[in-house]
């Protein structure tokens, strides 16, 4: 998750709304008298699978919960050890499973000095596997959405009674309505489009009336009521699996919310790095010119160079690993086993509970790589195939690369990552496409491939939730769209999209970037949806889209080729992508005026052509059979098959 650029009123509008919403779901107990009987309020996870672990740790919330005795009723069911921490307010049960356990409801009773308290734990026979957690392929391509902004399929839940005030769509940071239904009721659309695998933003409990969003968690086993329920979310999943799509969740074991009740009562006195009054800033003093960079571009990143540098000290990551983000989100200790065990767990759980295929990864530097490390050894001792894609939000491949998994660092370490969001390649594109940077940065990028253990795997994009639209941009245009689109879904690597960039949606900074999608909303004037519903500047986009997505189903060069650098300069970059079937030409001009290119073919995988067919664009092309002459129109990119 990245906040660009908050201007300092609105982070302390959004803290102090944070810390003043209650949270009427999980209301901190009040103070008990010493005699009074002990309390369970909750059990966290709530429910588990036979034969998925070995053991489990249970966090039960409660209040005089001082355990002496914690005893189960199945004798497969064994009490490891218990610690009770706030005053009787958590307990922890560590659980193991014996061979012979079986599906049904464990009752546990607690017995404390004042009395007995039980606690229940349904354990259920796993949902067969052949058709969930099957993970990223080559011929997925991500579309990514922010389910509050997308389309609003149940108007009852706009609104939740615990969260008056928090709906208002003429508001950037209210609650617009959208849900997991919308989400469902669109599924014929993003099948059409020709987009395979959905990543949403948070759908996790938040606890403020501006954490539409999601990255405000206060309940990380619930589903927030604005998007609807965890049924809704099965629902999806299983909705999408009988279209063969995929569902990523987006994993945020970094923080929680300001607003979680562990801030005020940590479970254990470290489960957080520092406490509310008194810890670190995720912001780095390494910022700005410590390696020599300036500040130039209009792009921003976050510095994670001190934590890919072997010379770098303590002092220069710690910051990052262990402030809180912005300075307002409370940082996990994920370095406390207990604590990284509730994160591994939790993530499993949802894994399980939807079927999920993978999951995105918020904020990945900035945990450490020894709890990435142990986190996907236990994710991937269960799910060998899931996806895990990391965000590094950095436009320095030899940066990104570090925390990709498949490979050691300098710190012995391989965090198990799957991949990587290219977020080198979204600034090159930027840059290029919006700030006049020659078009051979695109293949500069691409060269630095080989520091990746599995560069195929890289997940391009031109945008997402946290960067203004590229229409809005300074110098942005249609154009300028749909080059970047053209690109993104022909460069190698799984692309993202992100909703409503297939029409051409516009949007500046956070929020203005997350503008609801038109005809999501019953009574919206246009509904963009359909094709009736769109102007013809946005079904000019969608079709151009649309077509490019075909044409990656259609010609396997485009998901798996092996690409080559035919041509690249200033103002043009013409790669190939190779399979043993076919080879594809893709010519990109970002020149404001015609160009015409002779690319000689000899010594690269151009050579003896025949034929020219044109897939996609306006560009001409034409083999003499010593060069490729090509004549591209301004901001523009064609493809060609050529055999
Ligand atoms: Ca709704
Ligand atoms: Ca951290």
């Amino acid at each position: 998750m990245i906040f660009r650029s908050p201007r300092p009123a609105t982070i302390l509008l959004f803290f102090s709304v944070a810390c003043l919403a209650p949270d009427l779901s999980l209301a901190a107990p009040q103070a008990a008298p010493e005699s009074a009987a002990p309390v369970v309020t909750k059990v966290e996870p709530p429910n588990w699978w036979v034969g998925l672990t070995p053991d489990l740790l249970l966090l039960v919330s409660g209040h005089g919960l001082e355990a002496v005795k914690v005893v189960c009723n199945l004798p497969d069911v064994i009490v490891g050890r218990t610690q009770s921490t706030q005053n009787g307010e958590y307990l922890f049960i560590w659980l193991k499973f014996g061979p012979q356990l079986r599906s049904g409801t464990v009752v546990c009773r607690a017995t404390t000095p004042t009395g007995e308290a039980s606690l229940e734990l349904p354990l259920s026979v796993r949902q067969p596997t052949a058709q969930r957690f099957h993970g990223l392929r080559s011929d997925d391509v991500i579309y990514l959405i922010m389910p509050d902004r997308f389309a609003n399929g149940d108007p009852a839940n706009d609104e939740p009674a615990e969260f008056p005030g928090s709906h208002d769509r003429a508001k950037p940071r209210a609650w617009h309505g959208g849900d997991l239904q919308g989400i469902r009721d669109h599924i014929p659309y993003l099948k059409d489009l020709g987009v395979t695998a959905l990543w949403l933003t948070p759908v996790v409990k938040n606890g403020s009336a501006q954490d539409y969003h999601g990255y405000g968690a206060v309940d990380l086993y619930a589903v927030d009521p604005h998007l609807g329920s965890l049924g809704d979310y099965q629902s999806l999943a299983s909705d999408l699996r009988r279209q063969r799509m995929k569902l990523f969740f987006d994993a945020v074991p970094n923080h929680v919310g300001p607003g979680h009740p562990w801030v005020a009562k940590p479970p254990l006195p470290d489960w957080f790095h520092g406490s509310a009054g008194r810890h670190l800033d995720s912001h780095s003093p390494v910022k700005n010119s410590f390696y020599g960079q300036g500040t130039q571009g209009e792009a921003k990143n976050d510095p994670f160079e001190a934590l890919a540098d072997p010379h770098a000290t303590q002092a220069m990551r710690q910051n990052l690993t262990d402030g809180w983000f912005l300075g307002i989100l409370p940082d996990l200790n994920t370095e406390n086993p207990t604590v990284a065990k509730y994160l591994l767990q939790n993530s499993i759980w949802w894994i399980e509970t939807a079927g999920l295929d993978g999951l995105r990864v918020d904020t990945f530097p900035y945990v450490s790589r020894a709890f990435w490390q142990q986190w996907h050894a236990g994710l991937r001792r269960i799910y060998p195939n899931l996806s895990t894609i990391g965000e590094v939000f950095h436009p320095d491949p030899t940066v990104t690369s570090f925390f990709a998994g498949g490979k050691k660092g300098w710190d012995g370490t391989d965090t198990g990552l799957s991949t990587v969001f290219d977020f080198p390649m979204f600034f090159a594109l930027r840059d290029v496409l919006l700030r006049g940077a020659p078009a051979g940065r695109v293949a500069d990028i691409l060269r630095r491939d080989e520091l990746y253990p599995h560069p195929d795997w890289l997940v391009p994009f031109f945008s997402n939730h946290d960067v203004p639209r590229i229409v809005s941009e300074p110098g942005g245009s249609p154009e300028k769209l749909l080059s970047a689109l053209a690109l993104t879904l022909s460069l190698r690597g799984i692309p993202e999209l992100y909703y409503g960039d297939e029409i051409g949606m516009s949007g500046g900074a956070d929020p203005d970037n997350r503008r609801d999608f038109p005809g999501g909303w019953p009574g919206d004037a246009q509904n963009a949806f359909t094709q009736e519903g769109r102007s013809p500047q946005q079904q000019r986009i969608f079709a151009a889209a649309e077509k490019l997505l075909r044409l990656r189903r259609e010609h396997p060069a485009l998901r798996t080729g092996r690409l080559f650098h035919l041509f690249s300069d200033d103002r043009s970059y013409v790669f190939l992508r190779q399979t043993d079937d076919e080879r594809l030409v893709v010519v990109f001009n970002n020149d404001t005026a015609q160009r015409i290119l002779a690319i000689p073919e000899a010594s690269t995988p151009a050579g003896d052509v025949q034929r020219v067919h044109a897939l996609y664009g306006e560009a001409f092309a034409s083999s003499s059979g010593k060069e490729l002459r090509i004549t591209a129109p301004a901001q523009s990119v064609s493809i060609f098959s050529v055999d």
